[in-house]
């Protein structure tokens, strides 16, 4: 679902071609879940061209499915053969929210198509995304999210980096054996520090008692502790702990943030944009959460320079008032793709990209040095 005021947004003229191309940009550091460790960012763009301007999305997709069950693969494939080949007949984003209902679930793929699009319309109205979609410039909140780490004092370590950089927020990978002591090493030195933890869904409901350990700590949240499909058992385990829940994996949707709400799931909701559809679905839970009280934030993707953009685009919106998960370019890449790296000004905050669309522009030495694959999807 989409919200009235962009349903009747218009979708780019003029299109000319489509391209995909598969990048693979390298992490300064191996970046580690519960469930698995990337070395580098592999996405899929999606690149729009009319005419003079282009417009770039990228897929939050890994080439793996162990954060989610899309891949880059399956989200090449129903990019391809699902959804580009419709566009022609679309003339609105409202009509495009209609196709991508008849297209179930592939959230990645479809973030990915919308994103490119959204950022070439923008651009052709000759303005920054974030005022095309109807929203007011604001300074945007810095979070961190550190890996999990060997050992509790490479933890603490970036800790202090983040501290020292005036991050808004810090949050903590934590896992079966690198939970209860890491969090408590944090403590002892940063007693008051905004501080959080993420399980990407490492615990099952029988672990109650275990997590109920993590209360005493003062947290902001634990993100997704249980099942990566799960809100049921959430909303249990809710009423088992008094640290607020978040839930990441498990929202796909302004319905699944419904049911979440509903069953008191959770008290905070992740909001990725590519992981729910895109921008406009994004929204449309990020002002439903808004009317029930209950405060979203912006996850990440370790996305490359253009999804980070997106994000900062996303977190124009009043509901987004948590710091989530944008950090600095360079805490992820030695090089990225685009030219303007996201940096914290002294107090911590982020200023919204200055451009047309999504305001960045692409680094194409940079691009064509981590490009991997390349297909000229449609041409006209
Ligand atoms: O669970 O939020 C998550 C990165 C990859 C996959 C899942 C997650 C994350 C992060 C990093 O926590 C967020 C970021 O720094 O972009
Ligand atoms: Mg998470």
């Amino acid at each position: 679902m989409i919200l009235k005021q962009h349903e009747h947004l218009l979708l780019p003229e003029g299109i000319d071609e489509t391209e995909l191309i598969l990048v693979n940009v390298p992490f300064k550091k191996p970046f580690s879940t519960s469930n698995y460790t990337w070395l580098g960012k592999e996405a899929l763009l999606v690149k729009i061209s009319a005419g003079e301007l282009t417009g770039w999305g990228e897929c939050v997709a890994d080439p793996d499915p162990f954060y989610s069950p899309e891949t880059v693969t399956s989200c090449r494939f129903i990019i391809k053969e699902f959804i580009l080949p419709e566009l022609k007949k679309i003339k609105t984003f409202g009509e495009l929210y209609d196709y991508f209902d008849k297209v179930r679930g592939n959230k990645m793929a479809k973030a990915a198509v919308e994103n490119a699009l959204l950022d070439l319309a923008a651009k052709q109205q000759g303005l920054p995304l974030y005022t095309y979609l109807g929203y007011k410039p604001v300074r945007i909140k810095s979070g961190i999210s550190i890996g999990i780490k060997e050992k509790s004092y490479d933890v603490l370590y970036e800790v202090d980096e983040a501290v020292e950089k005036n991050y808004h927020r810090v949050k903590v990978k934590i896992t079966k054996g690198k939970d209860i002591a890491v969090i408590r090493d944090i403590r002892k030195h940063y007693l008051i520090l905004p501080l959080m933890a993420d399980a990407n869904g490492a615990y099952f409901q029988s672990e109650w008692e275990h997590l109920q350990k993590l209360d005493r700590f003062n947290l902001m949240m634990i993100e997704q502790p249980l099942g990566y499909d799960d809100i049921y058992e959430h909303s249990i385990l809710q009423t088992r702990i008094t640290t607020d829940l978040c839930l990441d994996e498990s929202i796909h949707s302004i319905a699944d943030a419904r049911t979440a709400i509903a069953l008191n799931a959770c008290r905070v909701i992740n909001i990725k944009q590519g992981r729910v559809g895109g921008m406009l679905e994004a929204l449309a839970i990020a002002e439903y959460a808004r009317h029930h009280r209950v405060p979203v934030w912006s996850g990440g993707m370790d996305e490359t320079g253009i999804g980070r953009a997106f994000n900062l685009h996303l977190q124009t919106h009043p509901g987004f008032t948590l710091p989530g998960d944008t950090s600095e370019t360079a805490r992820y890449f030695n090089e990225d793709i685009i030219n303007e790296p996201v940096v914290l000004d002294t107090e911590g905050y982020i200023s919204l990209p200055n451009g047309n669309g999504m305001g960045v522009s692409i680094n194409l030495s940079s691009l064509s040095k981590f490009t991997i694959a390349k297909e000229l999807v449609i041409s006209s």
